[in-house]
């Protein structure tokens, strides 16, 4: 796999783990661009990186579907079929900024599900693919009680000492909207192998790990999948309460994400040399179709809050981030506390303290983003 990511990746990614291999990009290139380049794209695996042979590949639709049956690639593709499906989507880690929570308390502390991602666990991209809805259609519809759909992807990994494909499933509801999107195509190239090729799954709105690679089979089931990825991890657990009083069964499936964002420039602890103003830049995401609609940045703290301007934020987007930056007016010479908070169009906001949202599984760290610097001015 190392020979895959030295190939598609670009050579200043942060590799938090060597295998399974997970990296994201450096801090300075996360929103240089607001579509993610494909080579900065994060990476997040739970096994190996399968090579699929195109011209083997079969996508095989089985489970509660009138007629269950197996696609090749030149199927999917074929306009007449299937309209094409062309959306820029991010998806987004549950584990982005893991690091502030782990910070505060390490919890579980298994490293493999819980790599230390910092504000780069989240890429851009321009997907080309068929809307899931209407492969679906093509299998005569879901039947009885068909309600979720199951994905499965080619890459094996290792779970309580038994061998497992990577597992997870989505409702219908979901799919109906036309808001899962089987795609071949990452920013005008071909999925590159790291991402997925030949075939992911693409869900706007939901949690990266709902948004399946490597896909070779989909099942349309009754309820949401048993698979360990889907029952056992992604987990959202009451934010008081330790491992030990949880049962797996205590905890909310993250599917969709909450608002979040975050300050790309300045960094923390850097000392900034200005006349009065402090240029920030950051990111703005969120989940569930909804989109950032007002991004607010504070110099002290969180106590008064300036409003990033329109003209300085990328395109409203429905399912993707909006990158943005602002002259934020600062006239304190010493320590300060930037502070970066979105409201979405839905105005859900970001909880103003990591611990008021920190939980053992580490996941969805979406409070109010903060960094210190020294201010000279
Ligand atoms: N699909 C497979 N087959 N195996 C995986 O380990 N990881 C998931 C998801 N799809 C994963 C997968 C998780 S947790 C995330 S966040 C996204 O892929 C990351 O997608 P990316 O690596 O293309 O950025
Ligand atoms: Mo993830």
């Amino acid at each position: 796999s190392w020979e895959t990511v030295l190939k598609e990746k670009h050579p200043e990614m942060l590799h938090l783990l060597q295998f399974p291999y997970n990296g994201e990009p450096p801090k300075r290139l996360v929103t240089a661009k607001p579509v993610t380049p494909n080579p900065l794209h994060f990476v997040r695996n739970h096994g190996g990186i399968p090579s699929i042979d195109k011209s083997k590949y079969r996508l095989d639709f089985d489970g509660l579907v009138a007629k269950p049956q197996s696609f090749t690639l030149d199927d999917l593709m074929d306009e007449s079929r299937f309209p094409r499906m062309n959306k820029l989507v991010s998806v987004q880690c549950s584990g982005t900024r893991r690091v502030e929570q782990i910070a505060l308390y390490a919890g579980e502390g298994d490293e493999m599900i819980n790599a230390p991602w910092a504000e780069g666990a989240i890429g851009t991209a321009r997907w080309v693919g068929v809307s899931l809805k209407k492969v679906i259609k093509a299998c005569g519809g879901l039947v009885g009680e068909g309600k979720h759909l199951e994905f499965y992807g080619a890459d094996t990994y290792f779970k309580k000492n038994s061998v497992m494909n990577y597992v997870v499933s989505v409702p219908w509801s979901k799919v109906k909207a036309n808001e899962v999107m089987l795609a071949w195509e990452m920013n005008g190239e071909p999925l590159p192998k790291i991402h997925g090729y030949p075939l992911r799954v693409v869900v706007f709105g939901y949690i990266g790990a709902r948004s399946v690679k490597w896909l070779y089979r989909i099942k349309a089931i009754e309820n949401p999948s048993l698979a360990p990825v889907q029952s056992q991890e992604y987990l959202y657990f009451n934010t008081q309460i330790g491992k030990h009083n949880q049962r797996m069964t205590d905890g909310i499936q993250i599917q969709e994400m909450p608002v979040s964002s975050a300050i790309m420039s300045p960094w923390t602890k850097q000392v900034v040399i200005h006349n009065g103003k402090i240029h920030c830049k950051g990111w703005a995401y969120s989940g569930g179709g909804r989109w950032p609609e007002r991004v607010e940045l504070s110099a002290d703290g969180g106590f008064s809050w300036y409003t990033v301007p329109t003209e300085n934020m990328s395109e409203k987007h429905r399912y993707a981030w909006r990158t943005w930056e602002m002259d934020l007016p600062c006239d304190v010479e010493g320590w300060i506390e930037i502070v970066c908070r979105c409201w979405d169009n839905s105005l859900n906001t970001q909880p103003l303290q990591v611990r008021a949202a920190w939980n053992w599984g580490l996941h969805v760290t979406s409070s109010a983003h903060r960094i210190s610097i020294y201010s000279v001015n």
